[in-house]
Formats: structure tokens, sequence, C-alpha cells
């Protein structure tokens, strides 16, 4: 019954090669979203999680870039704002979002093996962390810098207030976002300014290069030393120990580029390139180091998690921003509001580190939240209360992969 209702979301999504991450907010291909899909639908329709993946990967630039956004051709131009006239990057965007895709490659195939799918997205995937590596690389410090809020999946995280207060808004454009959702579940209209701006300018320099907001974030640095191990993991199902190795090599080496920069008494934070100084707000993003076995911080790490900031264990899901904030908002998005993918993150995190219990509440506690929001985008983090698009399509494929999943025991 549950797994037939969240199988109905994904089904209600697709669009014969692709997912749309809702069908009213956001009607075309994200590229953070495909992966989290492809993770779900893979226990339903492995073929269509190959699929959602390849469709995605065909989008891929020359110079190796995942692009944020794929639009579908049988979408009317004026669903979402902004579409690819804005771009005018053919059916792309020009941003790009977290690698969590090689994550999603070997899911799939380890969910039903299929070597030419995996031989044929390794070099791929490769290209895309490569791209990532040498164009990205802003402070020298062998760390990926975000151009553009959206780059961090996290749009109007806190930690992206200062950094974008240097962004004169842009003006005399239409939000589409806002036909579908509640204002006050949204970013603000000079955020939205600000994004319209930025995207514009870096458009404008032929996407390339970097402007007055470039960021070092953690959560898009974990994930790319998790995708390097995920990458580790696939090269050697193809039967390549060498590259494999190359491979947890580089992960160790963002991992360790981490703990250097942005780890401060406790916490991972987000690191502002153009000042060279931290960010010091407490946001979900900082919890994601935690996907990496290794990390020698662990249980410092775990410590904040669990305590007055973000409570795990006592709250719904993860919240995204410090709970004792000031700028912490229940209801706005990146600004408060527990996601589920983030919880799905943070819960192998857990599973790594031996928390075996709190890893259990946690997935118990996303597929209560899902299935009575109707996979709601985002939840109060402290009533449970829904937000955002329902039938949203990473919620309801991390749903399926949950309910997949053997209750871990302490
Ligand atoms: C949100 O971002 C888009 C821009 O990319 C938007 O606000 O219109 C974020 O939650 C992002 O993480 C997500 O990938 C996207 C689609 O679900 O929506």
């Amino acid at each position: 019954m549950d797994v037939t209702r969240a199988t109905a979301v994904l089904d209600g999504n697709w669009l014969g090669s692709s997912t749309v991450p809702s069908r009213s907010l956001y009607p075309h291909q994200w590229s953070w979203d495909s992966a989290f899909i492809a993770i779900g639908l893979r226990h339903r329709a492995p073929a269509r999680a190959r699929r959602e993946l390849l469709t995605l990967f065909s989008a891929q630039w020359r110079d190796g870039r995942v692009p944020h956004i794929l639009f579908d051709p049988g979408t009317p131009a004026d669903a979402y704002f902004p579409g690819p006239s804005f771009w005018r990057a053919g059916r792309t965007s020009g941003l790009v979002q977290p690698p969590v895709h090689a994550r999603a490659v070997l899911a799939v195939h380890r969910t039903e093996p299929d070597r030419t799918f995996l031989a044929t997205l390794y070099p791929k995937l490769r290209a895309w962390h490569e791209y990532l590596r040498t164009h990205r690389d802003a402070g020298g410090r062998g760390l990926v810098a975000i151009v553009h809020p959206w780059e961090s999946g996290m749009d109007n995280s806190p930690a992206w207030d200062g950094p974008l207060a240097r962004v004169t808004p842009s003006t005399g454009f239409v939000r589409r976002d806002l036909d579908h959702g509640a204002a006050a579940d949204r970013p603000s209209d000079d955020d939205y300014g600000r994004y319209v701006r930025l995207a514009s300018d870096y458009r404008d320099r032929g996407y390339t290069g970097f402007g007055e907001f470039v960021v070092e974030d953690p959560g898009f640095n974990a994930l790319l030393a998790d995708a390097e191990l995920a990458l580790a993991g696939i090269a050697d199902e193809l039967g390549l120990p060498a590259a494999a190795a190359t491979h947890r090599e580089s992960a160790a080496r963002v991992a360790k580029a981490m703990q250097e920069t942005l780890w401060d008494d406790g916490f991972f934070f987000a690191r502002d390139v153009r000042t060279g100084r931290r960010v010091p707000e407490y946001t979900c993003a900082g919890l994601l180091p935690l996907l990496l076995p290794d990390l020698a911080v662990a249980p410092a790490l775990l410590a904040t998690a669990t305590g007055p900031r973000f409570r795990l264990g006592h709250v719904h899901g993860v919240p995204s921003h410090d709970l004792t904030a000031p700028a912490f908002d229940p209801g706005r998005y990146w600004r408060g509001p527990s996601w589920a993918n983030v919880g799905w993150l943070v819960r192998q995190g857990l599973l790594h580190h031996g928390e075996h219990t709190l890893a259990e509440h946690l997935r118990a506690d996303l597929v209560e939240t899902a299935l009575r929001t109707d996979f709601a985008e985002y939840v109060d983090p402290l009533t449970g209360a829904g937000h955002g698009a329902r039938s949203f399509g990473w919620t309801a494929a991390l749903t399926l992969d949950l309910l997949a999943q053997p209750a871990a025991v302490a």
C-alpha cells in the first residue's frame, strides 16, 4: 500500500524518459532530483531508473558539466522561469547541482546489474567530476566553489545571505513559482531578483569564471567526495583497480581540504571565497560530511547534530537550518524546513558512524512524514506539517528506498 502510493507519484511525474520533481512547480528534469529519483525507481522499475540517468547525461556539456535543468520540449515555455530563452543554452540551464549521480548509478547497478549501463556512464561521470575539479577551484584549495545559490540545491539557505548581499537584484521578470507555491513558503522577491542577476551575469560571461557569489559549500564538497568513493566502487565493478584507487585518493583529498578550510569548532561551515571568511551559519549542508566513513571529526559533528541546533531524534527529519538561529523559519524552503533528501543522506552518514538507533528513528520518521503529507516537498521540523509541492519526486522515491531498507538495529 505505502509502496503503491509512492510508486504512483513517480508514475504520475514520469515524462517518458525522465521524471519531473513536481508536475506544477518544477515541470522539467532537474539534475540532483533525477539522481534521488533513480535511487527510488530502481526498486520498482530499474530500466526506468537507468533511462532517467542516461537522459540527464545525454545533456552533459562538452566541458563535462551536467546542467542543473534539462528542459522538456513538450512543456510550454512559460511554465517555469527562468526557461530556455533566458539561459540561451539550447535545452539546458548553464548552472550545476550537487554531484550525487555516481552514487545513484552504482545503486541502480547493484539492484539490477547492467554492465553496459555502468560502462556507458563511467567516463561521463569522470568528466563531470573533472569539470568540477578543474573549472571550479576558485579558492585554489582543492574545493569546488559554487557560483549561484541554485548550485547548492539549497537555494535560500541563510548561509547565502551574506555573499548575496553584494548582488543587486534584477527586476522586470515574472516569477512563475508563485503561481504554484505559497509566497510564505518560497524565497523572497529580493532573493529571487538576486538569483536572476547572478544567472544572467554568468550567462553573459559565457558560463565561465567567477562573479560576486563564489562560495565553497560543505554540502557540495562532501557529496563530491562521496561521489568519488562511489566512482571507485564503479571502477571496481568494471575491473579497473588502479582507477578505483585514484578515485579513493581524490575523495581523501577533498575530505582533507574540507577539514583544513571549512571545519571550525564542531561544524563544517561554508566559506565565502570573495572575503576569504567562513560564513558563521549552521546549516544542514554542514552535516553532510557525515557521509564520509573515514571522517575523523565525526564524534564532534554528531554532537552538534544531536545538540540544540538540529536536535536529531527529537524533531521531524533534519532541519535545514539551525533551530536556535534568528533566521530559522520552520516553513520557508531552505531556511528551516526538513527535506527528505537531506534526511536520507544524513541517515546514511549515521549508519557509517555506528549510530544505528538514531538512523532507524530517522528512517521511520521520514517514511511516516512522507506518507502523512502526501509526499510533501518539505516539512516543518517542529510540527511535521507539509509545505511546498505535494507528490514531490524525490520525497516519493526516497520513501521507496527507505521502505526497501532493512531496519537498522543497534
Ligand atoms: C529548487 O530549486 C529550483 C531552482 O533550481 C527552484 O527553486 O526553482 C531546490 O529545492 C532544488 O534543490 C531542487 O533541485 C529544485 C527542483 O526540485 O527546486
